[in-house]
């Protein structure tokens, strides 16, 4: 038996492979670490199992040296079923390139990795709706940890069907493929394939460029990128129906109440008459206090000395009583 990792770059295949073979794949954050196949051997109920772990790639339909290797390792349908490692944090993205391993029609299983992270962004995943439209079987593993990691080979033994999903292309997209299933008895896969202009029969080719050039003299796109733009538009609402946004619990702080309309801007109201009241009050008291003093330090002292007339300048009623006072 042998099974082979594939997915995007650093979602954590030569992890998983490490941990499932013994073996000392190197494991970092750079994109591309493994850039050849990675062969290791494991044993699962004194079976004796071959894991290839393939390189990271974004699509399978680029020219890189990445893309070719896991392509031609794809059609040569080389291993018995397909261990697809996915950064369920970025399942959309990941989704895209999963769509097109599922057109080659190997049995497959489904590694949605990670899942440590997604827990800490506030990601709920319900891998159900994924299991039901793939028709596969999808394990949530977060292989930092450990976790899960043994369900994997028990669930690609288990794997004899390929994925049934199929996206949904726009309908002359869907024209042309049935159009050269008829003519070449070319399956779905092979037919995209052609009309990307991938492919090793000439007279197949030339029939596919013949319905391309028709497509695209109808749209405003090329046929690439119709078919690129239906297979994210599906893997959003895959996406979507795996992945929720846990809806955070209202925030109780300070500061998410008063930068609130309700009860933010009463409260703000409270707080300005108040201190306005509060300069009123203590500012009266205040006052009384200040011209209490006064007199007593500095006006009666001063009226002490016989120097009047400014006092009287200013006829304050205490230079009256002083005099008095003073006889
Ligand atoms: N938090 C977390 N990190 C992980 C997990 N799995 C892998 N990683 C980390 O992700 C990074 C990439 O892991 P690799 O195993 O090298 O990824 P890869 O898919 O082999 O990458 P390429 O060889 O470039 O295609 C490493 O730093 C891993 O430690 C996981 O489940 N949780
Ligand atoms: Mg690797």
């Amino acid at each position: 038996m042998r099974f082979a990792l594939v997915g995007n770059p650093s979602v954590g295949k030569s992890l998983i492979f490490n941990q499932l073979t013994g073996l000392g794949v190197e494991v970092s954050n750079y994109p591309g670490t493994t850039v050849e196949l990675q062969r290791g051997n494991t044993c699962f109920q004194r079976e004796m199992i071959e894991l290839v772990d393939l390189p990271g790639i974004y699509s399978l339909e680029g020219d890189s040296d990445e893309e070719s290797l896991v392509r031609r390792y794809l059609d040569q349908h080389e291993t018995d079923a397909i261990i697809a490692v996915v950064n369920v944090t970025r399942l959309e993205r990941n989704l895209y390139l999963l769509l097109q391993v599922a057109e080659y029609g190997l049995p497959m299983v489904v590694v949605l990795n990670m899942a440590d992270e997604a827990i800490q962004q506030g990601l709920e995943i319900d891998p159900g709706p994924l299991r039901d439209l793939l028709g596969v079987d999808v394990i949530l593993t977060a292989a930092s940890q450990g976790k899960n990691i043994d369900r994997i080979i028990p669930a690609a033994l288990a794997a004899t069907r390929p994925s049934k999903v199929e996206v949904p292309y726009d309908h002359h997209v869907e024209a042309a493929i049935r159009s050269l299933g008829k003519m070449f008895g070319a399956d779905r896969k092979e037919s995209i394939q052609a009309l990307l202009g991938f492919g090793d029969n000439p007279e197949f080719l030339e029939a596919a460029r013949t319905i391309v050039d028709e497509i695209e003299s109808r749209h405003r796109m090329t046929a690439a990128q119709i078919i690129a733009a239906n297979r994210h538009n599906f893997a959003r609402q895959l996406a979507d129906l795996t992945i929720r946004e846990e809806t955070p619990l209202p925030r109780t702080d300070l500061d998410s109440i008063l930068t609130r309309v309700i009860p933010g801007i009463p409260i703000l109201l409270g707080i300005l008459v108040g201190m306005l009241l509060l300069v009123f009050i203590a500012g009266s008291f205040l006052e009384e206090l200040i011209v209490e003093f006064f007199e007593i330090f500095a006006l009666q002292p001063f009226l002490a000395l016989g120097l009047p007339p400014l006092a009287e300048a200013l006829e304050h009623p205490s230079y009256s009583r002083s005099r008095q006072a003073l006889g």
